[in-house]
């Protein structure tokens, strides 16, 4: 069964810091919306007050009062305290206090037109080298066969399993063009840019399947460059970690 993601207002929040950048947008949005009709009953007092009928010649003076200079500074300050109390510290919380790798999860993601490849490191945990030389049809990742860290890694496309309530640490970059990794119930957006490997990383709180759009159009088959995660509990995860381990040593046989 579908679950119900999208209403009238956010779509469902399933990561840790959702709810930081939740606050935001919502106090973000009521302050646009008293802006909004503010604006909008000044502007009708004008049109009333200042009606050519009643004004049949101009005023060029400016108007003296010095309300409008209160209220400007008003929105200043209030402005400056958006940014400086609330975004930033969300912000810098979520860059700048990254989990270490060992309590991690750690995967990476490499984009292409038009999918997700998701490289898990397997067993070992250390990821093999990739270089852009040895990507042909069979390697997508373009793993150097010649390295022996890369032997028991593995990777699905445009499907991410991740353990639930545990930091998940995704190390992002592109083959071809930019992309953008967007999971909006994670409130989550990262560039994926060629040549650069972008770290991010996020945690959970339940399980589920949700989409993985991408959100920067990377060429006509940009709309179908569509994944999902899927947020599993530890041992269900394990149990695919297994079984994905198990297929891989079965395709090392049939070499
Ligand atoms: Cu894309």
């Amino acid at each position: 069964m579908q679950e119900k993601i999208y209403g009238y207002w956010l779509p469902m929040n399933v990561s840790t810091h959702g709810d930081a950048v939740d606050q935001l947008i919502n106090v973000l949005h009521v302050f646009m919306l008293l802006l909004f009709v503010g604006w909008g009953i000044f502007f009708m007092y004008c049109l009333i007050r200042f009606r050519a009928g009643a004004n049949p010649t101009a005023r060029y003076e400016p108007i003296k009062g010095k309300a409008s200079k209160y209220l400007e500074v008003f929105i200043v300050v209030f402005e400056a305290f958006l940014l400086v109390g609330l975004s930033m510290p969300v912000w810098s919380d979520f860059k700048s206090q990254p989990p270490d790798e060992k309590d991690a999860l750690v995967v990476e993601v490499l984009a292409e037109q038009f999918a997700w490849n998701v490289h898990y490191p397997g067993k070992d945990g250390i990821f093999g080298r990739k270089s852009s030389e040895f990507v042909t049809p069979e390697n997508l990742l373009g793993l150097d066969p010649d390295d022996p860290n890369g032997k028991d890694d593995f990777n699905s496309i445009n499907n991410l399993n991740v353990p639930e309530k545990t930091p998940v640490l995704v190390k992002l970059t592109s083959k071809d063009v930019i992309h953008s990794f967007k999971v909006p119930v994670l409130r989550l957006t990262q560039d994926a840019i060629p040549g650069q490997e972008i770290p991010f990383w996020f945690n959970t709180t339940r399980t589920g399947s949700f989409d993985i759009a991408c959100a920067q159009l990377c060429g006509l088959g940009h709309y179908r460059m569509r994944g999902q995660i899927h947020i599993q509990t530890q041992a269900d995860f394990d149990a695919w970690l297994a079984e994905q381990q198990v297929e891989e040593s079965e395709d090392e046989f049939s070499f």
